[in-house]
């Protein structure tokens, strides 16, 4: 019997680093190459520039490839009990970083039935180096960044997605990852959050920021990152302004706007009825909804129609009303927003919605009933999981504090020791 040879690659923009590594595993038997899916390589780099099929199509037509089969996860744990692999061919880049704990995992799966892992030197160089950042400045392009959270809507049952306020925090959102039992976990987007930007440069959250520095937020967020990129519209503004400002989100790349149906001074929703607030109509928000998808020129950016019903204490009968008819007026997805602690209102909502209407994205903002784990709210049929203000949160009590101990001490020694990154690590952080 032939030996039987498994390499997993994602195979997204091919250079000579894959041919090579393709034929040195041909060498040791016959070779099967997992190419991963567009989720699995999603979930610990970047969105692929190609899809399955076509990576797939192309790693088939190689020479020295006996099959290709599709790995859906970058845990190989399945497939290695499907195919048990004499050997499992990989560069030794994966020894270190994120990728290191699956490695231990292969090591452990191989041993357990007598195969064995055999690692080449990773072939990179610049021109390697310089080709991915290509890819990612291709996918930082508005025709492309536009229609990735309807990609990822349909790739994925439930998303995440963390607010960003500027080009760090956007890194942030961008590159953080983290390994959980053989899975890489990463953000999907950004929300850019109205109570975060107002924050930001000092102001209330009441529609005073002006859609003019929105816009300038934005871009800068976008400059730097490739993740879809949602924005809180606040009440989108006047009907007749709605449309033009659609318009330019649209031609800017941003996927979706998020607006509420609230009239007059808008005020942050977890202040609730402390505070006065007006809700729209439902005719005259659904005409804003027409508006804004009429002004559309792709299929690709998303209107959000987010109810306030719950927030006002109008009642669930209101709530579910208001949200059929905004589905009707042509919104691609709705949010259900709550500042209870616990989430009941909003299980109920999201139950008695998804009976009759199993399609329709659902998005909701946990920031008061922060309990619930992704995975419940997924099995509960949201689609979009907004964590809408945390990294302003964190941010501002680490910087009050540094500021007191530079006062309290008279020096900057205990704050440089307490809280603070060192200075050649922030000369660093970001590469020129
Ligand atoms: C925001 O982030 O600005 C929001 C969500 O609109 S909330 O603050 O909960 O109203
Ligand atoms: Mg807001």
């Amino acid at each position: 019997m032939k030996t039987k040879v498994y390499l997993s690659m994602s195979a997204d923009v091919l250079h000579p680093g894959h041919i090579r590594i393709i034929n040195q595993a041909a060498k040791l038997g016959e070779l099967t190459v997992g190419v991963l899916s567009d989720e699995a390589i999603t979930s610990f780099k970047r969105y692929p520039i190609l899809r399955y099929e076509q990576r797939a199509a192309i790693i088939e037509s190689i020479k020295g490839v006996a099959r290709v089969m599709c790995q859906q996860e970058l845990d190989y744990t399945d497939t290695l009990n499907a195919l048990k692999p004499d050997i499992v061919v990989h560069g030794d880049n994966w020894r270190t970083g994120v990728q290191a704990p699956i490695r231990a995992k292969v090591v452990e799966a191989l041993a357990s039935y007598g195969g064995r892992l055999v690692e080449f030197p990773y072939y990179s160089d610049n021109q390697i180096k310089q080709l991915d950042e290509h890819s990612r400045t291709i996918l930082g392009m508005p025709e492309n960044r536009r229609q990735r959270l309807r990609e990822l809507l349909k790739l994925k049952k439930t998303i995440r997605v963390l607010e960003a306020h500027n080009g760090l925090t956007g890194l942030i959102v961008e590159k953080t990852c983290v390994e959980i039992d053989g899975k890489i976990q990463q953000f999907d987007g950004m929300w850019v959050s109205s109570l975060c930007d107002s924050t930001m440069k000092g102001k209330p959250d009441i529609e005073l920021v002006d859609n003019t520095s929105r816009l300038r937020t934005i871009d800068e967020i976008m400059e730097v990152t490739t993740k879809p990129i949602i924005l809180d519209g606040d009440t989108g503004g006047k009907t007749e302004h709605f449309a033009y400002l659609v318009k330019t989100l649209e031609r800017m790349g941003v996927s979706a706007i998020i607006i509420e149906d609230k009239i007059g001074l808008k005020k942050n929703s977890l202040f609730g009825t402390d505070v006065e607030q007006t809700q729209d109509t439902i005719e005259g928000f659904c005409e804003k909804i027409r508006r804004g998808k009429e002004a559309l020129t792709t299929e690709e950016f998303m209107v959000f129609a987010r109810c306030e019903s719950l927030i006002l204490e109008r009642g669930m009968e209101d709530a579910l009303e208001r949200c059929r008819a905004y589905v009707d007026a042509g919104a691609d997805g709705i949010m259900i927003h709550s500042r209870r602690k616990n989430a009941d209102e909003i299980t109920q909502f999201i139950a008695e919605f998804r009976a009759a209407d199993h399609l329709t994205p659902i998005v909701i903002v946990p920031t008061t009933f922060n309990e619930t784990r992704e995975e419940e709210w997924s099995d509960l049929g949201v689609n979009v999981i907004i964590y809408a203000n945390h990294l302003i949160r964190a941010s501002f009590p680490a910087m009050e504090t540094t500021a007191k101990l530079i006062l309290a001490n008279g020096r900057c020694k205990e704050a440089d020791e307490l809280l603070c990154m060192g200075v050649e690590d922030v000369l660093t952080l970001i590469p020129e």
